[in-house]
């Protein structure tokens, strides 16, 4: 089976890194489409050798194509506006976006932690955000074998998860130069803010852990806290999670659990100091988890570093597999 592939967003940070997967895993891309803004239009952009013209993202552009898959990483905005006319030709929508994460409508999946969600879509598919999806295959493994009762993340998020702006606010930092997109110099310091306040003291970003956590592991009442910090790491993003869980455990068994865990590798041998670290987990496509340890200060609790890459697992990649994900569960119309 074949697909007709869009990518929306094709010459932003996620969108080549989408296009870069697709052709990495030999995704059978029947035809491709690439779509940007007005500003990008026109462009060429290169897939497996072969040159694509980037096509301007507008309503006629899309309703005159055939289209099975879009992979969209365009923004919110973006996303609300022209999802619903790949869907009206008869494609299905990866959305990157935090547009639809939280609608009762959309699935939110990560596809080793929850793929029968994928079977209720409606035409749209919602990626989660980078700092949750790394979590999952983690939360998801302990949570079936010992039952979460509370799960407190720290974050350590790279400046790639700000997109291209953040990555050279990084880099221009090291050199003295002021930043342009985030509020305060990132090169020498940690932003404890990533994205906006809520009215409850709480980011967007602290809260989208929160609550797509919940999604996710179909527990709506776990108990779930967040603190982000943005960190002056380019890529990966790295997490301390601190998991209360609803029975005990023995620690080497919690090692082979996460060892024998879809998507997880395990990287903790304190004696040869081995533990995961964003520089060397970035291009790299697992979670990894390591300095695995009892938290002695509470009951049945432990502690975890997890780190990713969040342009790869944190989004490219993780949308790449929710494709590969429905097409082996005949979810998804091709051609022979
Ligand atoms: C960051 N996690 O590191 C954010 C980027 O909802 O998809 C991704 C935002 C999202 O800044």
């Amino acid at each position: 089976m074949q697909f007709d592939v869009a990518v929306v967003g094709a010459t932003g940070l996620v969108g080549t890194k989408m296009l870069e997967i697709l052709s990495e895993k030999n995704f059978p891309v029947r035809n491709l489409c690439m779509y940007a803004s007005k500003k990008s239009a026109g462009k060429e952009v290169e897939y497996k050798g072969k040159s694509y013209k980037v096509i301007e993202l507008k309503k006629e552009n899309i309703l005159d194509k055939d289209i099975d898959i879009a992979l969209f990483s365009a923004g919110g905005d973006t996303s609300l506006e022209f999802a619903k006319y790949f869907v009206e030709i008869g494609a299905v929508v990866i959305d990157n976006s935090s547009a639809w994460r939280m609608d009762k409508e959309v699935p939110l999946v990560v596809p080793e932690v929850n793929p029968d969600a994928l079977k209720d879509h409606k035409g749209i598919i919602a990626n989660p955000n980078c700092s949750t999806i790394q979590a999952m295959p983690v939360l998801k493994a302990l949570s079936d074998r010992y039952g979460l009762e509370r799960v407190v993340y720290s974050t350590y998020q790279a400046v790639a998860g700000a997109g291209i702006q953040g990555i050279e606010d990084l880099q221009n930092g090291l050199k003295g130069e002021k930043p342009k997109k985030f509020q305060y110099d990132i090169a020498g310091n940690l932003i404890p803010q990533i994205d906006t306040f809520l009215d409850n003291g709480y980011t967007k970003e602290e809260m989208k852990m929160v609550n797509e956590t919940r999604k996710i592991l179909s527990l709506p009442d776990l108990r779930v806290t967040a603190t982000c910090v943005r960190v002056p790491v380019e890529t990966s993003h790295s997490e301390s999670v601190n998991v209360e869980l609803k029975s005990d455990f023995d620690l080497k068994e919690v090692f082979e659990l996460l060892s024998n865990t879809e998507g997880v590798v395990v990287e903790d041998d304190t004696a040869n100091l081995k533990y995961p670290m964003p520089l060397y987990v970035a291009g790299k496509d697992p979670v990894y988890v390591g300095r695995i340890r009892r938290d002695y200060s509470n009951k049945n609790t432990l502690n975890l570093w997890i780190v990713s890459d969040n342009i790869r697992k944190g989004a490219a990649l993780n949308a790449v597999q929710i494709a590969e994900k429905l097409a082996e569960m005949g979810l998804l119309e091709g051609a022979e």
